[in-house]
Parts: structure tokens; C-alpha cells; sequence
């Protein structure tokens, strides 16, 4: 599903404003007929979500309804006309004027859906979309947990299976759009390089068989051009480039790929991208970006902010960029979900190494078997999602399958290093979430965020180990010596069995912004800084660590529970509304490069 563009052949329509919206707690919507148009709504932005936006939605779960008007201008006659929603969470039930014209289940990705057959081109057409985020064992992420689960957010409210707000509502930009027929329908890109020349491989599809494509790929010093016809409507392009400007952290150069299809002699669409030429690349223990082995700093984040909720906040995302890169980091992970696109189109004009994670987060693996195989399918469909959402960009450099899947005897695990075989199913579960994202994209790594005691088999299909882990926070609290000791047994076992490279995906402490105490205590600024410097240390020991990533970014909302003074989770190098916490210069100090003079 490529992203909407705007071109000579190509328009589009944000739907994006002030949309009606009306809470449905008894569920009684559709048997009212409420998706032919409701009446007592109140108004709502979309994007964003509904909870911090009255006080009656804060908290709620259950079903929400939205409406808007559009009209189709009178140029799009001809059109294949589609309706496509950046991430709605979690169920979405739309109509138009009426007509049901589909559903889609899961937050974080988009879908969309063609509305040629149901729209009325001469009057106003009346958008009604029926939203409900039910927290169920069987979803993903899951919520509701029965409680023989380990769940160490057991007593939180909304009861999630995850550290972060259940936000609901339509979370990313709703646009319009139509495309020519026919049309590009997807691209593909794959760049190598061999022998210092960039290959970049274009492969493409379009709905008619009958076309051929012209491409042309355009950088400050040179332009190259190449043509396919097409084998059934796929059609495939590869480019040579001499001595190609390569795409990095410090050198992220993007060129501009044009594609124009033509049919029966004339251009009947175009489409265009920005590319970068890089290869990533597992070799031993070490990660490798352009025959090079490069080291992950950075964090994991979150899309979350005030009033906004999970609603896309493109100035936010700016923002967050920046002050990425003011700390001097190169990497981050789309903790705990997919983030919206423009996210990775600054990922890949700021040079960030992205490690790219599906909603799988919460996974256990007790109960009832079929609802385990239920949660195996929405993976399995998220995975093929995400990738093939972005699949395109230079910034991912990883796909995460998932985050912290917990075996069934997880604390057992923990505290008595057992390293008994766990049941097969559950690795079958993690090995065919991973075996998907191989066979989908075969040109990047794949992993899944570990937790200390994980069962080793798990890490059998991963390329590269990322390991959660809390040593001096949730264990072994104000003895940063001793945590430090035995993580660093812990890793040289995890590497001797798999050989891998190991990264630490999360490691943090929740700080209160302002609280400072000497000696460190806990939640003081200081504590917080001394435990980042012992990790990193650490990190730099062993020649087998690929990169760290501090858990988390900014300070963020999560459910209420004893642990989470405020509803936050406070482990933020920064604050929730992004002033630096003493850890953020500290990192700046240890990341970024000294300023010369
Ligand atoms: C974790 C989770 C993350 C939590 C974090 C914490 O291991 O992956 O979602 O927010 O710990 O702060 O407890």
C-alpha cells in the first residue's frame, strides 16, 4: 500500500479537522442506525486520541463513533478513488452514506479501502467510522489478562498486558486520494553494493499487464534512467551506480527515484521516492552498515504526548528528531509499535538506524490454545504489514518481531537461571514470526526484544539478540555494582550459546525531573545517571554489544498503578514535555561528538 502522493496523475484530499463524535458505552449504535449519520455528537480533531480530550473519555473503553462530510470534485470522475487511514486503534468499522465499505482490527497500521462503487459524485457524502478498543486476551497487544499470567502490571487500570496508555481513536491522518487507472500499484527497492558500484534495484506492480515503466534516478551529480516492460504486470528496473553516495548517520543522502507508467504509448501515472543506497549486514557478532560494523546508541520512545494522546503530532515528531540528535544519538526502536510514516520519513533524512517493531507486545503464552493461534494470526498479519508498509526506507534497519514474549515460567527463569527446554509451541510461535519477516524481506536483520530469561531456543531464528534488562531498578535495587556483575555473566553465556551480536534494547530508571539526593537514591536524577554510566561502560567492555538503547526517550503516560506515580512511566531522558533530565546531558556527553574550537 503505497503512501498518497500529489502529482500530475495522482491527487489527494486530507480528511484531517474537526469531525463529529459521540461515545456508545451501551453499544447501541448500529441497532440505532447510527451509521447512517448520529445526531447529540460533540466535536473531536482527528488525528488524536479521544482521552484526554473531555473528561468522561479519559478512561473509557468501549465504542466510539465519528462522522464528517466530503464531496469528490468533479475532476476525479475517471478515478480509482480510495480511503485510507494512517492507524486507527483498534477496531474500525466504516460507511458511507450508509453503505458498510469495510473493517480493520489492530492499531499502528494503516489500511484503506476503495470507495469508487460507493461514493456520490454530485452532493456531499456523509463519513461515519465506528471505533471500539475492547482490552482482550486474544488481541494484540492484549489486554484482560487472566491472572495466571506473569503480569507485573497486574493491578493497573485500564488492565493492559503492557506499559503504556490503551489510547484509542483515530490516531493518523485520513486522506482521500485518487490514482489513474491503471495505476503503480507497489515498489520494491533493494539497493547492494558491489565492488564501490550501488545497485539499486527497482521492482514494480501495476494493475494492468499491459504497461511499461520508465524510471529515473536523480541525485546532485548525475541522473540515470532505465526502463522495464512489463511480465503480467511486475515490472523490474536495476541501476548501476558508480561511486555511490552511501546513506548513513553522518552522510544520510537520499536520491529522488521518479517512475512513470505508460500505457498504450502515453504516461498514465507517475510516482517517486526518496532512496537511500546502504546494505545492512550481520557478520560474527558485530552489525555491519556499508561493510562497516556500526554501534546502536540511541532509545527506545514513544508516540505519546499531553492532549494529543497517541494522535499523530507531526511538530512532536520534529522535535523528538532534533533532540535525538542534539544527545548525539544514531539509532532508536519504534517501541512498542509502528510509527507513523512521516516518523521514518525524518528517520531517513536525519540518518537514524531504526529498529522497526510490530504491536506484539504483552505475548504470553498460558490458556486456551486456540486463543494463542488467534494471537499467532494478527502477528503473522502485522508482520506482513509493517514490512510491506516500510519496506522502502533506509532508516529500518531491523524488524522486531515482538517485545518481551513471556514464557510461562518466566520468575523462575530469573531467579534460578533454569535453562530447561520450554514448551515447543511457543518457540514455534517466535520462530514463525521471524521465518515470516525473513521470507517477506530477506535484505535485513530480524529480532525480537528479550528479556532476561528467556528461553535460549527462542533466540535460535533472531539474527542479532536484543535484551531488555532492569539489574539495578526492578532487581537489585541501589547495588548497581552487583547488577552490573551479573549482567555481564548473564551476556557472556547468552553469547557463548548463540554467537550473536547482542544489543541492549532498554535499561532505565524512573526519575522524578527535579529530585536530587547524594548519595544516589532511587528516582533521583542522579541515580538515574549513575546507572546509564555503568551500563555504558559496560557496553563498551564487550567487544559482542552492538549498541544500547535507554529506555526511554521522554517521560510517557501508561495505566495507573501503584508503580506509575501519575499514570507515568518517568524512566524519560527527558521530560514528557521534552526539557532534559540531568541523563540527557549525560548521554550528550558520552554520544555526541565534542564541538572542535
Ligand atoms: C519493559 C517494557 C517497557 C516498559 C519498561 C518499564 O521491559 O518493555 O514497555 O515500559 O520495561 O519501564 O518497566
Amino acid at each position: 500500500m503505497l503512501y498518497p502522493q500529489q502529482n500530475k496523475y495522482r491527487d489527494l484530499y486530507v480528511l484531517d479537522g474537526i469531525w463529529d463524535f459521540r461515545l456508545d458505552p451501551e453499544n447501541v449504535g448500529v441497532d440505532h442506525g447510527w451509521h447512517e449519520g448520529f445526531m447529540e455528537s460533540r466535536p473531536i480533531a482527528v488525528p488524536s486520541s479521544w482521552n484526554e480530550l473531555y473528561p468522561d473519555t479519559y478512561d473509557f473503553i468501549g465504542v466510539g463513533w465519528y462522522q464528517t462530510v466530503f464531496s469528490i470534485p468533479t475532476s476525479w470522475s475517471q478515478d480509482d478513488i480510495r480511503l485510507r487511514f494512517g492507524s486507527v486503534t483498534y477496531g474500525a468499522t466504516v460507511w458511507i452514506n450508509g453503505h458498510f465499505v469495510g473493517s480493520h482490527e489492530g492499531g499502528n497500521l494503516p489500511f484503506e479501502f476503495c470507495l469508487t462503487d460507493h461514493i456520490d459524485r454530485e452532493s456531499g457524502n456523509k463519513l461515519v467510522v465506528r471505533v471500539e478498543n475492547e482490552l482482550r486476551p486474544d488481541r494484540v497487544p492484549p489486554g484482560n489478562v487472566p491472572k495466571q499470567s506473569l503480569n507485573i502490571f497486574m493491578s493497573n487500570t485500564p488492565a493492559t498486558n503492557y506499559d503504556f496508555f490503551p489510547y484509542s481513536g483515530i490516531h493518523r491522518s485520513v486522506i482521500l486520494y485518487r490514482i489513474p487507472i491503471p495505476s503503480i500499484s507497489d515498489v520494491t527497492i533493494r539497493t547492494s553494493i558491489i565492488d564501490e558500484v550501488g545497485l539499486v534495484d527497482i521492482r514494480a506492480f501495476s494493475s494492468d499487464p499491459d504497461v511499461d515503466l520508465f524510471v529515473s534516478l536523480q541525485s546532485d551529480s548525475c541522473v540515470l534512467q532505465g526502463s522495464a516492460v512489463s511480465a503480467n504486470g511486475e515490472l523490474n528496473v536495476s541501476l548501476e551506480v558508480n561511486d555511490p553516495r552511501l546513506w548513513s548517520p553522518s552522510d544520510p543522502y537520499l536520491y529522488q527515484l521518479n517512475m512513470s507508467l505508460n500505457h498504450q504509448g502515453k504516461t498514465v501515472d507517475s510516482y517517486s521516492l526518496e532512496i537511500g543506497i546502504r546494505t545492512i549486514e550481520i557478520r560474527g557478532h558485530e552489525i555491519y552498515l556499508n561493510g562497516e560494523p556500526i554501534e546502536l546508541k540511541g532509545f527506545g520512545r514513544h508516540e505519546d504526548s499531553s492532549v494529543s494522546g497517541r494522535g499523530q503530532n507531526l511538530p512532536l515528531s520534529v522535535k523528538d528528531h532534533n533532540l535525538m540528535k542534539w544527545v548525539g544519538a544514531n539509532s532508536y526502536r519504534t517501541a512498542h509499535y509502528p510509527y507513523s510514516e512521516e516518523d521514518l520519513f525524518l528517520a531517513d533524512k536525519h540518518g537514524f538506524l531504526v529498529v522497526d517493531e510490530t504491536p506484539a507486545v504483552g505475548l504470553f503464552f498460558e490458556g486456551d490454545r486456540g486463543q494463542i493461534e488467534d494471537r499467532l494470526t494478527k502477528c503473522r498479519e502485522q508482520v506482513s504489514e509493517l514490512i510491506s508498509r516500510d519496506k522502502n526506507h533506509p532508516s529500518v534497519i531491523m524488524w522486531s518481531v515482538a517485545n518481551e514474549p513471556f514464557p510461562p515460567d518466566l520468575m523462575t527463569r530469573i531467579f534460578s537461571e533454569i535453562e530447561e527446554p520450554v514448551e515447543s509451541f511457543t518457540t514455534e510461535f517466535l520462530t514463525t514470526l521471524a521465518s515470516d519477516a525473513k521470507n517477506l524481506d530477506d535484505t535485513r536483520p530480524v529480532s525480537f526484544a528479550a528479556v532476561h530469561g528467556t528461553p535460549l531456543e527462542w533466540l535460535e531464528n533472531v539474527d542479532v539478540v536484543m535484551l531488555n534488562t532492569y539489574g539495578g531498578w526492578y532487581f537489585d535495587q541501589l547495588n548497581l555494582g552487583g547488577a552490573i556483575d551479573k549482567l555481564s555473566e548473564y551476556l557472556d553465556r547468552v553469547h557463548s550459546s548463540t554467537g550473536k551480536p547482542i544489543v541492549i534494547s532498554e535499561v532505565g530508571a524512573d526519575t522524578i525531573s527535579g529530585f536530587h539526593s547524594v548519595p544516589e537514591e532511587l528516582y533521583s536524577e542522579e541515580y538515574q545517571v549513575e546507572m546509564l554510566r555503568r551500563y555504558l561502560d559496560l557496553a563498551e567492555s564487550k567487544d559482542f554489544l552492538a549498541g544500547l538503547h535507554v529506555w526511554v526517550m521522554a517521560d510517557f503516560r501508561t495505566t495507573h498503578s501503584l508503580m506509575r506515580i501519575g499514570g507515568l512511566n518517568r524512566k524519560g531522558a527527558f521530560t514528557r514535555d521534552r526539557q532534559p533530565k540531568m541523563a540527557a546531558h549525560f548521554l550528550r556527553s558520552r554520544w555526541s561528538v565534542a564541538p572542535s574550537g
